[in-house]
């Protein structure tokens, strides 16, 4: 409630606030001239739609002190639900010892903030795109089928041939609407990735919502855990260049509507995938409790213990943390910005 007047304040002091984050990231002297080499035309082309939209929900709350009216964000509308993501891993079809998975892109106006529509471009129907599962060293097949209006392709982190690396120009390159390709390789190195459009306008193609989080499990597994996914991206819904909604998964404060219910002393593992296109830098911040931070998940001991983390754009890791007492406790990102326009969330502990 309190943080969509939170949002009209900061919409309508936009100018500043492009000018904190610019200050506070040191290459931001260089962002204009690289949005200006940028081409992008001809994808912007929901703009007024967007815009529309974001000039309603502001206008709907113009002078009032009075937010209970927002709703919620419509689920089932959307055709995903926060909630079932954040536990929503995608293992895929073994068939004769090769780990197989069916990508549809195609075009999606998704709700990701209460009335803020946006003209998505997604894998599967959903922003992020389902959270690909492996083991170390299986052989992966990813038909990729492109029901999209625009070429596009799957890039894939990870150590593989080129031809298989899902940009334009090498193997396959672009894929372009209605058209189809394989992307082969090994499930290698173990950690956790991602896997993303790489055509261009690549911070389009990204931001549009074509992303999503890749699992690769060591040989030897992880120890039990209750196991969530946290893509960590925003929407810029007025074409600026600048976002104006952030979350993990998409949907702004689904996680403080509904808190994710966890078990105290149970181990909770939390992979964090950091997408944001625009800003530089995102982070993780929980409150009452420290984690074990595994970097990229590259290793089976942690690197950090903490309770904060930054992550660059494309940077991911693997949290581990137990909460020892029930109760409600809240995350967000540290970057106070993004938590006040919906980078933020709670656990519920019981037990
Ligand atoms: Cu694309």
């Amino acid at each position: 409630m309190l943080q969509w007047g939170l949002m009209r304040k900061l919409w309508e002091s936009k100018v500043s606030r492009r000018r904190l984050i610019g200050g506070a990231a040191a290459t931001g002297a260089a962002l204009p001239v690289l949005h200006e080499l940028v081409p992008h035309n001809g994808i912007h082309g929901g703009a007024s739609t967007a815009e529309a939209a974001v000039e309603h929900q502001r206008a709907a709350h113009s002078g009032s002190g009075h937010l209970g009216a927002v709703g919620r964000v419509d689920n089932a509308a959307n055709g995903f639900d926060p909630h079932e993501l954040v536990r929503d891993f995608d293992e895929g079809v073994v068939r004769n010892g090769v780990r197989e998975w069916e990508i549809l892109a195609e075009n999606r106006e998704i709700e990701v903030a209460p009335g803020v529509k946006y003209a998505a471009w997604t894998y599967n129907g959903r922003v992020p795109g389902p959270t690909l599962r492996a083991r170390e060293g299986e052989r992966l097949r990813v038909r990729f089928v492109n029901g999209s209006h625009h070429p596009h392709t799957m890039h894939f982190h990870g150590v593989h041939r080129d031809v298989m690396d899902g940009v334009p120009g090498v193997g396959a390159g672009n894929i372009d609407p209605g058209h189809s390709t394989v992307y082969e390789f090994d499930a290698v190195p173990f950690g956790l990735h991602l896997y993303h459009c790489h055509s261009t306008p690549l911070a389009d193609h990204i931001a549009k919502g074509l992303y999503g989080a890749f699992v690769i499990d060591p040989k030897g597994g992880r120890p039990p855990a209750d196991e969530l996914v946290m893509v960590m991206n925003g929407f810029d819904t007025n074409f600026d260049r600048s976002n104006e909604v952030y979350a993990v998964n998409t949907v702004a404060f689904a996680y403080v509507n509904d808190p994710i219910e966890v078990k105290r002393g149970e181990l909770v593992r939390i992979y964090l995938v950091n997408v944001l296109e625009f800003d530089f830098l995102n982070s993780f911040h929980i409150h009452a409790n420290f984690f074990d931070y595994y970097p990229t998940g590259t290793k089976l001991e942690p690197r950090d213990f903490t309770d904060t983390v930054i992550q660059g754009q494309g940077e991911r890791g693997i949290l581990e943390l137990r909460f020892p007492y029930p109760g409600r406790y809240m995350f967000h990102a540290h970057v106070s910005e993004f938590a006040e326009l919906g980078w933020m969330g709670f656990f519920e502990v019981t037990g």
